[in-house]
Parts: C-alpha cells; sequence; structure tokens
C-alpha cells in the first residue's frame, strides 16, 4: 500500500476491483497509467461512498518474453524483475495510487496457489496431457492456429512474427466450456463490457468453436512448475489471470478470509487487447473451479499516438512522470479521465493535453476559485456572508449544483469517468456565466445591493463547495486546495458526499484565505515547446539507461561466449570472415565506459575506429604502434554511444588477455586467411 488510506465511513458491503498485473519486461508508460488512474479514481470513490474496498494491482513476472529481457540484460529472472518491480511501485507512489494489494506472480502465496489450482483442474480431469504443435507470439505470450494468424506468420494482435513450436504440453479443456460460457454471457451482460466487445468475443471466439488450451511449456523454465511434472512450467496466462484470487490467498490458506470476504470481484479493468483472456480463459477457469465469475469485466480504449498503440516495441512512449513534475498528478488524472471516452480509442498528443489543462483548469476551475475568493475578501472582508435576497438565476444554480452528485454516482458506477467529469465542470462553468450574470462588481458600488451581493458570493461559494465534494476522488489535492481557500479546512475532514447534494452547508462567518492560483495559466506555444523537449530528455534518459544495460552485457557476453564450444562451420563460412593486418595509430579510453578503449586503426589507405573492451588489460599508451588482426567485416554499432567499425581479435585464458598479431613484420591491411 503506498498511501494513507481515506477513512471508509460506514459500510455499504464489499467493493473488489483490479487493474491487469502488468509485465515488468519494460519502463510503464502513461498506457499503464491511464488503466491504474482509472482503478484508483473508482476505489476511492468506493471508499468515499462507504464500501469496504480492496484496490488490487501487481506484475506478471514469468514466462518467455521476461527471460528473455533478463537474459539481454545478463540478469537472472528474478533479479531483473526485482528492480523493475520497484520502479513500478515507485511509480504508483509518485502518482498517490490507493492500491490494497500488491501482488507478484513470484510472490510464493502466488505461486502455491496457482499450483493448487492446476492440480485442482487436473484432478478433475480439466487438464490432461497430449502434444502442442502450433504458433506462438511470445512478446503477446499467446498460442494461435495457423489459420489465425496473419500473412507471413504473424500475430494477429500485435503484428509480429509468430513461431511454430511442438511440444508436449498440458491440455486445459477449454471447448468444454463454450456453451456454460455463451448462455452465461446471455444470463450476465455484465460479464463483458463496453457492449461492442462482449459482441466482438461471442462473433469471433466463443461461437465460431473454442479449442482446448495448451496451458503448460517445456521449451523455457522461467515459470511455476506444474505440480506433479517439474519439467513443465504452467502457461503464463493461466498463472497471471490466477492472481485475483491467489492474491487473496485462494489456494495457498486453509480457510482464506479474504477471498472468502472479497470474491467475486466487481470490476475487472483492463484495456482491449486483453479482453479475451479475461472474459473467455478466465471465465471458463473459475467454472472448471466451481467458483463464481467476476461480476463486470471492462475493456477500455487503447491510448493512442499517432495512428499506432503506444507500445515498448514501437518506441513511441509517453512517460507519466514529466507531466507529473509540471503540471502536478491532479492535471493529468484529470487529462486521461476528461479526454478520452472509457471504452473507446483516443490520442494523446501534448496540445490536447495543454489544452485542456487551460481551458478547464486554469480558466473554467482556478479562475472560479480564486475569483470567487478575492470578491469574498474585497466585498466582505473576507467573511463568507449568508444567503439573502434571492432571484430565479439563484435557483438555477443551486439546482444544477445539488442535483449532479446522484448523477456523477451513476456514472462512475458505469466507468464512464469522462461523462462524470463533464457533468462536474457543468457546475463549474454556469458558475462561471452566474458571476457574468450578476455582476458583483456592479453589485458592490450600490450600498442597497449588499443584500444581494451577499447572496451571489453565498451561492458562488456553495457551489464551489459541492465541486469541491465531487472531484475529491478524481483531484484529492485540488479538493483540499478549494476547500482550504473556502475556510472548510476543518469541515473537509467531515464533508461527505451527501453534503454534495445540500446548500447552505457552509457554517455562518467562515473566513475565507485566498492562496496560490489552483492551476496556472500557461502560454501555450512556449510551453508546448518546453513539453515537448521535457518528454524527449526524458525518453531519451531512459533509452540511454537500457541500453547502457545491454551494452555491459554484450561485453560480458564476448567473453563467456569465447569458452563454449561452437558448432561446426564450413571453410564458406570462414571465408565470410574478413581479417586484416592493422596498426594502432592512436588509442584512449571511453568517455563513458571504464572497460572500454577506442582505438584508431591503419588499415592500407584507411582509418578505422574500434572500441573495444581491452581496458583492464592494456593502457592506451601501450597500444600504440602495435600490430593487431583486425576483423575488418563485422556491422558497425555505437558502444555506448562511440561508433566501432569491426572488433580487433584477442585470446583469452587464466583470466588474462592477449592481443592476436603476426610474427613477421607485414605492412598493414594484409590480409588473414
Ligand atoms: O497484458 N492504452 O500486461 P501489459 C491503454 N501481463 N492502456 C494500455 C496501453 C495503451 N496504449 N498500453 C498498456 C499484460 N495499457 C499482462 C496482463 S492480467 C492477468 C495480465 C494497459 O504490461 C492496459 O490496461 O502488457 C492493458 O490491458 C495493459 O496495460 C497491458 O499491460
Amino acid at each position: 500500500m503506498c498511501q494513507e488510506k481515506q477513512k471508509t465511513k460506514g459500510n455499504k458491503g464489499t467493493f473488489y476491483i483490479t487493474t491487469p498485473i502488468y509485465y515488468p519486461s519494460g519502463k510503464l508508460h502513461i498506457g499503464h497509467t491511464y488503466t491504474t488512474v482509472a482503478s484508483d479514481v473508482m476505489s476511492r470513490f468506493k471508499r468515499e461512498m462507504g464500501y469496504d474496498v480492496k484496490f488490487l494491482t501487481g506484475t506478471d513476472e514469468h514466462g518467455e518474453k521476461i527471460q528473455t529481457t533478463a537474459k539481454a540484460y545478463g540478469m537472472e529472472p528474478k533479479a531483473y524483475v526485482d528492480q523493475m518491480v520497484a520502479d513500478i511501485k515507485k511509480i504508483w507512489e509518485s502518482m498517490e495510487i490507493s492500491y490494497d494489494i500488491f501482488i507478484r506472480t513470484t510472490d510464493e502465496i502466488h505461486k502455491k496457489g496457482v499450483q493448487a489450482i492446476f492440480q485442482q483442474l487436473y484432478d478433475k480431469g480439466d487438464i490432461y496431457k497430449d502434444e502442442y504443435e502450433g504458433w506462438y507470439c511470445t512478446p503477446c505470450e499467446s498460442f494461435w492456429t495457423e489459420t489465425q494468424l496473419e500473412e507471413g506468420h504473424k500475430c494477429p494482435d500485435c503484428h509480429r512474427e509468430a513461431h511454430l513450436t511442438r511440444e508436449e504440453a498440458y491440455f486445459f479443456r477449454l471447448s468444454k466450456y463454450q456453451d456454460p460460457l455463451i448462455q452465461y454471457y446471455e444470463d450476465h451482460p455484465e460479464i463483458c463490457l463496453p457492449e461492442s466487445r462482449k459482441r466482438e468475443m461471442l462473433n469471433n471466439f466463443l461461437k465460431p468453436g473454442l479449442e482446448d488450451l495448451c496451458v503448460s511449456r517445456t521449451s523455457f523454465d522461467w515459470g511455476i512448475p506444474v505440480p506433479f511434472d517439474e519439467k513443465h512450467v504452467i502457461y503464463v496466462w493461466l498463472d497471471a489471470l490466477s492472481n485475483y484470487i491467489t492474491a487473496l490467498g485462494y489456494g495457498s490458506q486453509e480457510n482464506p478470509e479474504l477471498y472468502n470476504q472479497y470474491w467475486p470481484a466487481d470490476v475487472h479493468l483492463m484495456a482491449k487487447e486483453i479482453v479475451r483472456f479475461h472474459t473467455i480463459i478466465w471465465p471458463a477457469m473459475l467454472m472448471a473451479l466451481e467458483l463464481p465469475l467476476p461480476k463486470k469485466v471492462f475493456g477500455h480504449g487503447w491510448i493512442l499516438f499517432g495512428e499506432d498503440k503506444m507500445s515498448k516495441s514501437k518506441g513511441n512512449i509517453v512517460y507519466p512522470e514529466p507531466f507529473i513534475q509540471r503540471y502536478g498528478i491532479d492535471a493529468l488524472k484529470y487529462f486521461l479521465l476528461r479526454e478520452f471516452t472509457f471504452g473507446q480509442d483516443g490520442n494523446f498528443t501534448n496540445t490536447l493535453f495543454l489544452q485542456r489543462y487551460n481551458s478547464d483548469l486554469a480558466n473554467d476551475l482556478g479562475n472560479l476559485v480564486s475569483r470567487t475568493v478575492a470578491m469574498i475578501e474585497q466585498y466582505n472582508e473576507g467573511i463568507l456572508p449568508a444567503a439573502k435576497a434571492k432571484e430565479p438565476v439563484d435557483d438555477e444554480l443551486k439546482n444544477l449544483a445539488i442535483s449532479t452528485a446522484d448523477q456523477v454516482e451513476a456514472l462512475i458506477d458505469e466507468l464512464q469517468f469522462h461523462e462524470a467529469l463533464e457533468q462536474i465542470w457543468k457546475i463549474v462553468r454556469r458558475s462561471n456565466k452566474y458571476i457574468d450574470e450578476t455582476t458583483p462588481w456592479i453589485l458592490s458600488k450600490d450600498e442597497s445591493q449588499k443584500d444581494r451581493l451577499d447572496t451571489v458570493l453565498n451561492y458562488l461559494a456553495e457551489s464551489i463547495r459541492i465541486v469541491s465534494i465531487l472531484i475529491k476522488s478524481f483531484m484529492g489535492h485540488t479538493s483540499a486546495e478549494i476547500q482550504k481557500q473556502l475556510g472548510l479546512q476543518d469541515a473537509s475532514t467531515s464533508l461527505t458526499w451527501e453534503d454534495a447534494k445540500t446548500f447552505d452547508k457552509i457554517p455562518a462567518d467562515t473566513k475565507v484565505k485566498k492562496g496560490e492560483a489552483l492551476f496556472k495559466r500557461l502560454k501555450l506555444e512556449q510551453e508546448a515547446k518546453e513539453l515537448a523537449a521535457a518528454n524527449e530528455a526524458y525518453a531519451r534518459k531512459i533509452l540511454k539507461v537500457t541500453d547502457a544495460k545491454k551494452e555491459d552485457k554484450k561485453e560480458d557476453n564476448k567473453e563467456t561466449a569465447a569458452s563454449e564450444p561452437k558448432e561446426e562451420i564450413t571453410i564458406d563460412d570462414f571465408a565470410k570472415i574478413d581479417l586484416k593486418v592493422a596498426v594502432v595509430k592512436e588509442a584512449e579510453k571511453h568517455p563513458k565506459a571504464d572497460r572500454l578503449l577506442v582505438l584508431q586503426l591503419q588499415v592500407g589507405d584507411e582509418i578505422r575506429q574500434v572500441v573495444s573492451g581491452i581496458a583492464q588489460d592494456y593502457t592506451p599508451e601501450e597500444l600504440v604502434g602495435k600490430t593487431v588482426i583486425y576483423l575488418q567485416n563485422l556491422k558497425p554499432i555505437k558502444l555506448r554511444g562511440v561508433k566501432s567499425q569491426g572488433m580487433i581479435m584477442a585470446a583469452e585464458g587464466d583470466g588474462k588477455l592477449g592481443l592476436l598479431t603476426v610474427d613477421k613484420d607485414l605492412p598493414d591491411g594484409s590480409s588473414v586467411s
């Protein structure tokens, strides 16, 4: 748990909400933030409404993809995921995500739970052993049949190459649950939302027929072993989906209290690409386990960047950190949930963010609060006056303000966050219009209008107070700051959702207190440039850290590879290698890596630059003038930012390194064969 919890007020029963458990195979971006922020708002809102909430998030740490990624960094998978998970927790902490449980699939409680689930399904006859031959997409950890693949054997989800695999495997009898699932969809329409996704699941997957699902792998070992057959690891999706109940103690405890209390989940939240796993495989698993199914599975849309889904592999990533640093978490949360219709795809651009920031936050809300507080200070010595002389326009504002809470409640229940915020902003905009209509600055000039002026100021303060309650789950800091400026900081702990349904809640003689602008107005053009630069600098920093780790690994690999026997090659293979005699003309230390030297080699008429990992064995001075053997046709790469055209040959033994040379005086550029 990374944040102080809101107090549970009263008890309306339990509410269990989950995000997907994210792959720690790269740094999380705005897309992951979107689902987690939505779940956080829902959790805070339900706590506010008096529910006993459990909010689960976590990480999906097993599988071929993670194992391969860890290897690329030269790390053991567990050490690799440990550092990634620490970073993920840091992001959630900086965003004040109020999760209750963070499950890691490497947690003992989870491993034990998954093995118990596998065993239970096997004992029941719903898991059996056979041989799998088919296609596998490693990035998606998904099995596909030949007919499901796109042209060129590409995965229909991520459009990358799938590979053919053939291995002994365990299978889950998914086909057995086809009819029960179709029936369940009919009886429980909320099992897959929005409606369009449900139709897609029914028409594209369920009705055409389900095939049994391969649920174990033998070609790698980073996973939970099948309890009775340890050469198999459990398929990562069966492992991952189980987290929703293992996190509550299912399968690892005799009588799991949390499971009994919170399951079935009220909402599983995710984006559309993994709805299939959650509305077909997961319910079928639960049916087989004879457990209740989740009440609601909601697949929101993708945040797109240009035409594409933001994704690590495409490199078109926007990270939340620069936005948080520059504009605060409330602004980012507001933008994500207000801009994109929850359920549909939406395009992320900095311009959209900055425009919304200026129009909705700085102009509409920020201005309303600062104008109102300033007027109360100026016209009534900072004391909030009581309402006295009313006019019809007052009722219009009041009726709108006090009727919004019920609408917002219903909209959040339906996960229509964008619409809930729009309803709240109707009060904000109506209040600004009310100021223009009632012209307090004119009223203030006429002593006989004092009662009228008092009423206007009072109604404005009451409306703003209501807004501060309604936005609390979305924007906690802004809500608290508004209440502080209204002089309600003591009342703020006791202001409840019900208080958003009435006026006359501000105690007599409350003293307002002008504070900082809630959201400073931005100069759009200048800000757009700075934001773009900040995003780019941040993305570069992430890339640099990643590349540096991988390059270190490449250097390590060179050393270990040297001692391993290699596969046989032909003379033709050897002929592809273009080795030359070369002379070191210059040598210096690499500016960014202690183990590397940058050499300038004379090779015939040409000078070639090579970065070599020999700094522990040679000083730059002793290399100058040496004759070496140079591999000329190796593809050039950058090592820590410095171009390297080929490599020089060295032998290694007894922890020492010796450079290859020739035993006669031959001119540089001579061929080696
Ligand atoms: O799929 N737009 O993990 P994952 C909107 N481990 N949401 C996005 C997004 C985008 N561009 N990119 C990511 C996995 N997301 C599995 C889940 S659950 C038992 C196992 C969010 O790290 C969205 O919620 O690939 C999406 O479903 C999830 O991150 C995928 O996260």
